[in-house]
């Protein structure tokens, strides 16, 4: 079947936002050594707020899978994602204990607020798996399209920082998303055009919030 994936029709159409969420200033900053540490202690701080949010956004993934999703690898995979999130806290926790973060006074920034309320969008029932199943498989390739990109070819990113872009930027986690886009284009395919049509709405929103996000991390 050499029909064009729906997501890659999409990431093609909305090049330009895609490029802006995946190769944003704060990123090249990292990549070619220029980074503010102060900025990067900000990121850190506001994408723990972040992924603790995600949680749940996650476990409603699953379980929209579980309901909704007739291949049972689905499932195993999006579990394979929830579970990792405990590892991934505790990253966060000693990353900012590394860099003098304390992780109990922050605040959420506005950009912060206005995405985590747009995951918990999604928990509610009466959005479909397959527009979560796309907002879920957007949200974790921009990382992974962003940091493996720190890495990759002659980066200048600093030592400091290389732990924290393979986090994201390794092959393993590459992969977690191909599967991802994969669910994402299945269910899309069978989907009707209302839905594809909400799908798309949510994936340029998905990208939207991820430039905010970079652009409050990255500013004074
Ligand atoms: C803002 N987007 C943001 N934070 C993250 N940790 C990810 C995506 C990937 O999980």
């Amino acid at each position: 079947d050499d029909e064009q994936s729906p997501t890659a029709t999409w990431q093609a159409k909305h090049r330009e936002l895609y490029e802006r969420a995946t190769r944003h200033p704060f990123i090249l900053s990292i990549r070619d050594g220029t980074v503010d540490f102060s900025s990067f202690k900000r990121w850190l701080g506001q994408d723990y707020i972040f992924v603790r949010e995600f949680v749940p956004f996650v476990f409603s993934v699953l379980l929209k899978s579980w309901k909704e999703s007739e291949i049972k690898s689905d499932m195993e995979i999006i579990f394979g994602g929830a579970a990792a999130l405990s590892d991934e806290l505790s990253w966060f926790k000693n990353e900012a204990s590394k860099w003098g973060v304390d992780l109990c006074g922050i605040t959420p920034f506005t950009a912060n607020t206005e995405y985590c309320r747009f995951l918990q969008s999604f928990t509610t029932l009466d959005i479909n798996y397959t527009v979560a199943a796309t907002a879920f498989w957007a949200i974790e390739t921009v990382y992974q399209e962003s940091f493996s990109f720190c890495i990759e070819g002659d980066h200048k990113t600093p030592t400091e920082l290389l732990g924290t872009c393979q986090r994201w930027g390794n092959s393993d986690f590459g992969q977690y998303c191909k599967s991802l886009q994969q669910i994402a284009d299945r269910c899309l395919k069978k989907a009707p055009a209302d839905v594809v049509r909400m799908a798309e709405e949510v994936f340029v929103s998905v990208l939207e919030h991820e430039i905010e996000f970079w652009n409050m991390s990255s500013s004074e």
